[in-house]
This record gives C-alpha cells, sequence and structure tokens, in this order.
C-alpha cells in the first residue's frame, strides 16, 4: 500500500498557506493513501518558541487537522516528540549528510540570512526531515514547492544508506498539487505566506472571524489593470488571489477566470472572502469541540504508540546494519 507521511510545523497560528499547500491535500490523500500526518513540533524548535504557546500550538494543529476533516480512524495522527525514534534517526542522518550539502539549502539560507546567531539545528533540519519520511518507509510525501529541495535531499540519503548498508529505506516520491501548491503573502506576492511573518494582514488565519477574513482580502493588494487574469509574470498578486479561489472552490483557475471576466477587484475579493469564510467557518466550530475534548488527547496517544511501532523497527534494522549492538 502507498505510505503517505507529512505534517504543519507548530511554529505559529495556521493560515490558509498552509491549508492550501498542505491540510486541505492531507483530507484527499487519506481516502487514496495509508497515512502519517504529525505534528513537527522538534522542526517548531530550531527557532526560539515559547513554551506555552509551542504546546498550544501543537495541540491547534493536531485539533485542526481533524476539524478539516482527517479521519482518526484512518489516518494516524501523532506529536513528533512523543516518538523519541524521530531524535534518534535525525542523529544518524547527520552522521550521512554532509555540511556543504545542508549550507546550499535555501531555506537554510533565507532564514539564517542576516542572523548574528542561529540555532545549528536549523542548518540541520532537513536530516530530522529525512528522518522523519524514513522512519516511516513513505513512498509518497506531499509538499508544498519550497519543500521540494528538502525532499531531493530525503531521496539523496536514503539512496546512499541503501548502498551503505543494505536496501533497508524506501525511497519517496514528491506529491505535488497544480492548485495551492505555493499561496504568497496578501500584501506581497512576491514572498510565501507565512506563519511567522509579523504583518497579520500577510495572511489569513483559519481562526480569523468573518470579518477580519473580509477585511484582510479588501486590502489584499493587487494591480493596476482591473482583469481578474491569471498570469504569475505579470499579475503574480491578483494570480495569487484566484489560486486561493482555487482552492477554497474547488474550481479550475480558467473557471474561476471566466466567472469573473469583466468584473472588477472589487467584485472579485468579496466572493473570494465569501468562498473562504464559507469553507473556513464549520471547520473552525469543530475545532473548537475537538480542543475542548478529551478526544484529542486519546487520538494522539493512540497514535504515538502505533507511529513508535513501525519507527522502532525501522531504526532497529538500520542500526543492526550499521553495526550498533542492538540486543
Ligand atoms: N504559503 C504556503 N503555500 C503553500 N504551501 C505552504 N506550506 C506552508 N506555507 C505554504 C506548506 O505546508 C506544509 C507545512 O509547512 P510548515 O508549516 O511545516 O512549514 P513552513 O513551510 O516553513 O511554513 P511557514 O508558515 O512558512 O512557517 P514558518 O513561518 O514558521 O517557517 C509544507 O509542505 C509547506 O510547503
Amino acid at each position: 500500500m502507498k505510505r503517505i507521511l507529512s505534517g504543519i510545523k507548530p511554529s505559529g497560528e495556521l493560515n490558509i498557506g498552509g491549508y492550501g499547500g498542505a491540510l486541505h491535500q492531507f483530507v484527499s490523500m487519506q481516502h487514496d493513501y495509508e497515512c502519517f500526518f504529525f505534528v513537527p513540533d522538534l522542526h517548531a524548535v530550531t527557532v526560539a518558541q515559547d513554551p506555552k504557546e509551542l504546546y498550544q500550538r501543537s495541540m491547534d494543529v493536531a485539533a485542526y487537522y481533524i476539524a478539516a476533516g482527517i479521519d482518526p480512524r484512518k489516518a494516524t495522527i501523532f506529536i513528533q516528540s512523543q516518538v523519541p525514534a524521530h531524535a534518534e534517526l535525525g542523529w544518524i542522518m547527520e552522521t550521512q549528510v554532509y555540511f556543504g550539502e545542508l549550507r546550499r539549502m535555501t531555506q537554510f539560507k533565507e532564514k539564517s540570512d542576516g542572523k548574528d546567531s542561529v540555532s545549528s539545528a536549523l542548518l540541520t533540519y532537513p536530516a530530522l526531515m529525512a528522518a522523519d519520511i524514513l522512519l516511516y518507509q513513505a513512498t509518497h510525501v506531499p509538499v508544498g514547492d519550497d519543500q521540494k529541495q528538502h525532499l531531493e535531499m530525503t531521496r539523496d540519503l536514503a539512496d546512499r544508506i541503501n548502498h551503505k548498508f543494505g536496501k533497508i529505506l524506501t525511497i519517496p516520491e514528491p506529491v505535488i498539487q497544480k492548485s495551492g501548491s505555493r499561496i504568497m503573502g496578501l500584501d506581497d506576492p512576491a514572498i510565501k505566506m507565512s506563519k511567522s511573518n509579523p504583518n497579520t494582514n500577510s495572511y489569513v488565519l483559519l481562526n480569523d472571524t468573518p470579518d477580519v477574513i473580509r477585511r484582510k482580502f479588501s486590502r489584499a493588494v493587487t494591480d493596476s489593470e482591473m482583469s481578474v487574469r491569471y498570469d504569475w509574470g505579470t499579475k503574480p498578486a491578483v494570480s495569487n488571489l484566484i489560486e486561493i479561489y482555487s482552492v477554497f472552490s474547488g474550481e479550475t483557475i480558467e473557471t474561476v477566470e471566466k466567472r469573473f471576466e469583466g468584473q472588477g477587484y472589487g467584485t472579485f475579493k468579496n466572493e473570494l472572502a465569501e468562498i473562504v469564510i464559507e469553507k473556513l467557518v464549520p471547520i473552525q466550530e469543530r475545532y473548537k469541540e475537538i480542543i475542548a475534548s478529551q478526544e484529542l488527547v486519546d487520538i494522539l496517544k493512540d497514535g504515538a504508540v502505533k507511529a513508535a511501532g513501525i519507527a522502532n523497527e525501522t531504526i532497529k534494522k538500520l542500526k543492526n546494519a550499521m553495526g550498533f549492538v542492538t540486543f
């Protein structure tokens, strides 16, 4: 059976970028794959996190997985730090990856740029990400555009280890959806919509109220042309809004373009806001029920046990092959 592992870092409140590039995709994938959806809290701490917020956000991410439609009876949902094999295999991966490879990663360059001190874990992040995926022998990994490079490194590392120690690890394939794979900031279409952006108008949060959602879309940058046309080269801001409309409505880009042919940006933005609200309100209601229930704790406990069973098997095989004493 095809198997998937993916997750969303609890490094801030979830926004529609993570929804379009990840969560929305997870929900449909659970029908075609055996799924492991985790909360990568060990990745979140590669930059400083407030302990109380980290705890709350980790629970929030898990609650949003379920609220958005992931069925915990079908998919395994767990928190990364509750399965110690991630940290253990992460270390082993660090012994197999070269400093030069890590230093070349675009995300490291972007996140360390201009900073006096960054944690060494920010550099070795892709080694831990490789461990996450390889522990579960995932055959596929759904990734947004910006994670392609890390997944390529995961594939290289799996191949390197299999050559050195025998065929132990499955080499995963990326799954990149056409629409929503890169949602950009509402204030600047050159920058990805990110949880850690200090400008709150750059994103729509999954828990924004309808009024806030309307306000944020009405303020979203566009251009002076006044035509709802999809062309990233000349109309990035409008293309980004069309992309969001497509993700939330399920309509193709062409259908969205046709729908708003000859109409101004005001009408388009108003309808975009309503489409997003219509999708988010039921998710928000379900989220409130889940976060307040014991159900979530039980799901996460069960998920960690199931995940550890598989992860420990992989790590034991690899440690045996590498000469570690494993009795
Ligand atoms: N704006 C986005 N458009 C499309 N996909 C996105 N993803 C995140 N933002 C967008 C995808 O969601 C998955 C989980 O991402 P993540 O939250 O674990 O990491 P990230 O990409 O670093 O997200 P942020 O919001 O930018 O977090 P911070 O600001 O903390 O670094 C990934 O598959 C990602 O591609």
